[in-house]
């Protein structure tokens, strides 16, 4: 990595509404350029809801990126990049259904807690759709906050809950 992208990030990304495929790749191009660059990207998955049940499945990934920008400016792109790729504020439902959505799940080793963003991602941890890509990019990192593997946290999800399927 050169030194115009001092920091590194990993986003979840997902969508379930429309060409989830599609939108997912469209998300991921938007973050190609303005601060930041691709450095790895985990397969394509097939996801089943998780927290709200009655809802498509998703596709799901998650890309490691290197960026320019300190978290809140990347949390502004990535609300920037969901708008275009039309998610809109009829999305109204929690944890609902969704065009695209982009989550910072992890930002270099950062720990924060505020109104508008949580690093790590707090709900990271219990979600196959996040631990399974991530793992498939390095089952290695740390979590920050449980100091665990992320392996670890995998392994440790009830077996045959929140079914993952690789779509490609
Ligand atoms: N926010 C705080 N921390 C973060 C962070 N680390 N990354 C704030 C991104 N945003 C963060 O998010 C609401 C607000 O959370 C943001 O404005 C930001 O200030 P949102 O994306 O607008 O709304 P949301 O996605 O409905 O809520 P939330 O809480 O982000 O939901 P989740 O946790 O993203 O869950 N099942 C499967 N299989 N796959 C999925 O991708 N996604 C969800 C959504 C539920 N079930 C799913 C999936
Ligand atoms: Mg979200």
């Amino acid at each position: 990595m050169t030194d115009q992208f001092q920091h590194t990030a990993y986003i979840c990304v997902g969508s379930n509404i429309g060409d989830k495929l599609l939108n997912c790749q469209k998300g991921i191009a938007g973050l190609t350029g303005n601060g930041q660059c691709v450095l790895e990207q985990s397969p394509f998955y097939m996801t089943e809801p998780v927290d709200y049940e009655d809802q498509d499945w998703f596709i799901n990934a998650v890309i490691k990126i290197g960026t320019a920008l300190d978290p809140f400016q990347l949390l502004d792109l990535l609300k920037s990049v969901e708008k275009n790729a039309g998610r809109c504020s009829r999305e109204k439902i929690r944890f609902g259904p969704r065009m695209l959505d982009l989550d910072i799940i992890l930002y270099d080793n950062t720990v924060m807690n505020t109104d508008r963003l949580t690093i790590p991602h707090p709900r990271m941890h219990e979600r196959r759709f996040v631990l399974q890509p991530l793992c498939d990019i390095d089952f290695s990192i740390i979590h920050p906050v449980f100091r665990r593997e992320m392996q670890y946290l995998l392994n440790h999800l009830t077996p045959g809950e929140q079914k993952v399927v690789q779509y490609r």
